[in-house]
């Protein structure tokens, strides 16, 4: 079982450095690699199309600008998608969150904020927790810790 976290560019490396960070805290393991729906769209529809047979269980991308990598994700499988739009170039990531969010009726990207790549995480821990009880006891274990810390 594992997760793929793609981004578009090694530049959006930082930003999306919380998503993997939040899959090790909870030990589900996390293939993170850069892919773009527009540099290298072959590999991204090879990836997305052979995941669920190579033991994948949800993908989180992230990508800027003109933000199509979770959409083109999204086409070529059935596991879960999340979007996470990130922020840069000239409208601040309010592109990417369009180009992300506004999926077509039947092919889903569940998208998170600008730059949530820890929330993208969460949420796909929290997808599997629904069938591990482990993960969903560290889960409450998780919000504990937040609101101790609030
Ligand atoms: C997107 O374009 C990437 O996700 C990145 O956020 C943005 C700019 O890419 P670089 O020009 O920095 O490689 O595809």
């Amino acid at each position: 079982m594992k997760v793929a976290v793609l981004m578009g560019s090694p530049n959006d490396g930082d930003k999306m450095a919380p998503a993997a960070e939040i899959l090790a805290r909870f030990g589900v393991e996390a293939d993170v690699r850069v892919l773009s729906a527009h540099r290298t769209p072959d590999k991204v529809a090879e990836l997305a199309s052979s995941a669920r047979d190579e033991g994948y269980v949800a993908f989180i991308c992230g990508a800027g600008m003109a933000a199509h990598l979770a959409g083109a994700v999204a086409a070529n499988t059935t596991l879960p998608v999340v979007g996470v739009p990130l922020s840069g170039g000239g409208l601040g990531g309010v592109d990417a969150l369009y180009a992300t969010v506004q999926m077509p009726k039947g092919i889903p990207v569940a998208t998170v904020a600008i730059d949530g790549a820890m929330n993208a995480a969460l949420l796909v821990v929290q997808m599997l927790a629904v069938t591990d009880e482990q993960l969903a006891e560290q889960l409450a274990e998780h919000r504990a810790e937040q609101a101790a810390r609030s």
